[in-house]
């Protein structure tokens, strides 16, 4: 009796003592596991006579009782300074400098709408969107190319098939100028607008790809000339490349919804290999880029528009945003723009927090 008495002293205290789960553990096994001293000391009430067992049972039921309650409240103790333990250590420094955090950066087609979107909004520009998913007659038949005109051939579009198995509905838009025809449906005239965007076309080489980025641009206005649209190029163009003598070749062109068309040049230099935008594209060293297709908007488009083209005129542009980013920031290939290799964003992505302002500048630095 005397034993259980002081060997149960000895493990309450022991029990008290342990710091750890594990010490916990190893008291629990020497007590209440199979072969500890408390189970085999049970398991010896078997062998005894009723009165014996009357006699010794009390005093080993209530050395079991109080052992285990001690181990309970010992290990519930212990896991709660465990937990507490850990939020101390887990804590987030919130007062931390947030440029000490790792960061991302923003895409450069994302940074080049940003700089276009400021650039056009002090022109007066609004942003318009359309849908990406569109239909035949947004895309195609409002912009003047009835089903059997050839220039739909030239879009390479892909269609998403429908019950006949046909498939000639539906699509991903070629460009941006469906738009247009959104944008005035809605609206009416006058109207000033850019819609930038992405755009699909089954193509693919280093300056061509399935998915790019357009932005196109339409005025809607009483006499509104070629003239507008030059002054509104260059003066965009400027403001972009951050330079003066950037030159501009409008090339007589065609589109289906625009007329007369004409497509946009920009002269650049080769210096060390990186192609750098300024000066005449026929000047010794230099070349033309064409940056993308332009015009007065045809007639036929504003009837389809639900204008009256007796009352209003306007022009449109379409440039291509992925190949103004290449010519400004000095990339060569389009199709690193969307392999997401964070190397590579790392090296031409841009600081969330330069945000392009016409006052500090559009073309903040990577
Ligand atoms: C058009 O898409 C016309 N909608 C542009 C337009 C709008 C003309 C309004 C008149 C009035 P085009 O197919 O040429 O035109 O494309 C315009 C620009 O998009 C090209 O100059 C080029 O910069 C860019 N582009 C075309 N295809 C690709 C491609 N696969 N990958 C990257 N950029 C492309």
């Amino acid at each position: 009796m005397t034993d259980i008495t002081s060997q149960t002293k000895a493990a309450l205290a022991a029990i008290a003592a342990a710091t750890s789960l594990d010490a916990l553990e190893a008291e629990r096994l020497e007590t209440l596991g199979k072969k500890g001293w408390v189970s085999l000391a049970l398991k010896t009430l078997g062998g005894m006579s009723p009165e014996e067992r009357t006699a010794a049972a009390p005093a080993i039921q209530s050395a079991r009782a109080s052992i285990a309650d001690a181990l309970d409240a010992k290990k519930g103790a212990l896991e709660a300074a465990a937990l507490e333990e850990q939020l101390a250590r887990e804590t987030v420094d919130l007062t931390l400098p947030a440029v000490a955090a790792p960061k991302g950066s923003v895409h450069p087609v994302s940074q080049v709408m940003d700089e276009l979107a400021e650039i056009f909004a002090d022109l007066g520009f609004a942003v318009a969107t359309g849908p990406e998913i569109e239909d035949d007659w947004h895309n195609f038949t409002a912009l003047n190319m009835d089903e059997t005109h050839p220039a739909r051939a030239m879009h390479d579009t892909f269609y998403f098939p429908d019950k006949t198995g046909e498939g000639r509905e539906i699509l991903l838009r070629t460009h941006t100028s469906p738009v247009q025809i959104r944008s005035m449906l809605a609206q009416g005239a006058p109207i000033r607008i850019i819609a930038p965007g992405r755009v699909y076309r089954s193509d693919s080489d280093a300056t061509h790809t399935p998915m790019f980025h357009q932005v196109e641009g339409l005025v809607i206005d009483k006499d509104i000339h070629l003239g507008h649209l030059k002054w509104t190029l260059e003066t965009f163009f400027k403001a972009f490349f951050e330079r003066e003598d950037i030159t501009l070749r409008l090339r007589p062109s065609y589109f289906p919804f625009t007329e007369p068309s004409v497509e946009v040049d920009v002269g650049y230099s080769t210096e060390g290999g990186r192609r750098v935008v300024g000066g005449h594209g026929d000047a010794p060293g230099h070349a033309w880029m064409e940056l993308g297709g332009s015009g007065m908007v045809n007639a036929r488009v504003l009837e389809f528009a639900g204008l009256d083209p007796a009352e209003w005129q306007g022009f449109a542009f379409g440039l291509g945003i992925d190949r103004i980013a290449m010519l400004k920031y000095g990339m060569n290939d389009l199709r690193a723009f969307f392999d997401g290799d964070p190397r590579w964003l790392a090296h031409y992505g841009f600081s969330p927090f330069d945000q392009p302002t016409l006052s500090a500048g559009v073309g903040a630095k990577a």
